[in-house]
């Protein structure tokens, strides 16, 4: 991409409303625009990241096994009126009624329906296990939306519901969903927590927040320091085996959130010089709730034996458009945001520093080409700037890698090579350039 033909619109001054360094970042590097409070359009650059992230989740919870389906924004209320959730939900649901009077809600979660999708359906045990999950907008009327896309009042989150027979089977799907996230997480390069936690509106008694350790997180967190060193599983993890003893190496260390945290237990299970307080950033959770919503809504399977039950359940969110945020928390210096190269939204930016200049030109294009043609992303700084306001863009907008070329180091041979994540230049000509980037 050309820089003179993308759209990224840069601002110069720092948004006083940003509190937040990763809000801050998002606003001046031009990847979102509020257009409401709580409510963002993705721009160009912005956007690349959310598919990035999203991709990455989608390839993780099909490798699981969940199936992946759509599910609309807009449900019907009568569906909640069978949980009993829609009164109990409160002022955080856009409640909407269309010409007929009928009563609609923008979806805050989708447990009743995917519930609804798979009563249709599905009555036997042979049928099961089944793990569903879509990537859609939520909407959620917060009181006190902020923090840019950490909370939104519209948010992108994947959102995966298992059904099972009983209450064993629903254990392993919920190991499932926990190793898949360790693994999500892991890709993006962020270290994410799994914290016993409250369960709120979803409900069930068994749930873990998965969580960034960030200071400018909104949740208190508290567990033993060696937790963030435990090992991601790899991608030859066999979600047919036990998977019993990640988990429980995953959980035998301290950690939970401030709503469940224990003083006493905290002490006895952890030695003080291990002992962390800090804040966090949840931008997952896992919720094992049994039949509370296959109850009411009656959604019966037989089972092996003949008789009917009621599905036993769990569901399991990442909030996709908060980890873009929590990505530019976790990674980020004076200069602007570092990316990862799993999400990176271009992995190498070209600046011309003589645009006119025909070696400089003619060089630029060379690499610019031939990265494009090895399918790397790149965005091309083709613009009549000054080189100061380049470097502060690149900076600034995080590309794993940037290509400088100018007349000077041409005329030795050379273009540098900076990568953005240590600082690290190399002189290098622009074959052996091509060659690195390519590699
Ligand atoms: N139905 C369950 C799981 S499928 C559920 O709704 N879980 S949740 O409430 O914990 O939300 C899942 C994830 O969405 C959270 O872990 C968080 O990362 C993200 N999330 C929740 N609220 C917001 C918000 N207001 N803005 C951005 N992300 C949010």
């Amino acid at each position: 991409m050309r820089l003179t033909r993308y759209f990224l619109p840069i601002l110069r001054e720092t948004p006083k409303e940003a509190e937040i360094v990763s809000h801050r970042l998002m606003l001046r590097a031009g990847m979102i625009r509020q257009e409401a409070a709580g409510i963002y359009a993705w721009l160009p650059l912005g956007f690349k990241v959310l598919q990035n992230v999203t991709r990455i989740v989608r390839e993780e919870m099909d490798r699981a096994g969940a199936v992946e389906l759509l599910m609309p924004t807009l449900q019907l209320a009568d569906l909640w009126r069978e949980s009993g959730r829609y009164d109990a939900y409160g002022p955080e649901m856009l409640r909407i009624k269309d010409r007929h009077e009928r009563e609609l809600l923008y979806g805050p979660t989708n447990e009743e329906m995917i519930t609804e999708i798979f009563r249709a359906s599905v009555r036997s045990y042979r049928d099961l296990p089944k793990i569903l999950y879509h990537i859609q907008w939520k909407f959620r009327d917060e009181q006190r939306p902020r923090f840019g896309v950490m909370r939104g009042r519209e948010f992108l989150m994947k959102d995966a519901y298992s059904f099972d027979v009983d209450e064993a089977a629903a254990r392993l799907s919920y190991n499932r969903m926990f190793v898949a996230y360790l693994r999500i997480f892991g890709r993006m390069g962020l270290k994410a927590i799994p914290m016993r936690a409250e369960t709120g509106p979803i409900g069930g008694d068994l749930s873990h927040e998965f969580i960034v350790l960030a200071a400018t997180g909104e949740s208190g967190v508290y567990c033993n320091a060696d937790v963030r060193d435990l090992p991601i599983p790899g991608i030859d993890v066999d979600y047919d085996s036990d998977l019993t003893p990640i988990i429980r190496e995953w959980t035998t260390l301290y950690a939970a959130t401030e709503d469940v945290h224990d003083e006493a237990r905290f002490h006895a299970e952890t030695p003080a010089e291990k002992r962390l307080q800090t804040r966090g950033i949840e931008v997952g959770q896992v919720f094992y709730f049994g039949d509370k919503y296959t109850r009411p809504m009656k959604a019966p399977i037989t089972g092996p034996d003949g008789s009917e039950r009621p599905a036993q359940c769990g569901s399991y969110g990442v909030g996709v458009s908060r980890l873009v945020g929590a990505l530019i928390e976790a990674n980020h210096d004076d200069a602007g945001i570092i990316w990862p190269e799993e999400v990176a939204p271009f992995r190498v930016g070209i600046a011309n520093l003589k645009v006119g200049d025909a070696a400089s030109d003619a060089a630029s294009m060379q690499i610019y080409h031939a990265l494009e043609k090895a399918k790397i992303d790149v965005l091309y700084d083709d613009r009549d700037e000054r080189p100061g306001g380049k470097f502060a863009t690149l900076d600034m907008i995080g590309l794993p890698y940037q290509v400088i070329v100018g007349p000077k180091g041409l005329a030795g041979g050379t273009v540098e090579v900076k990568t953005r994540a240590t600082g690290a230049r190399e002189n290098l000509s622009v074959e052996a350039a091509i060659a690195k980037l390519t590699a």
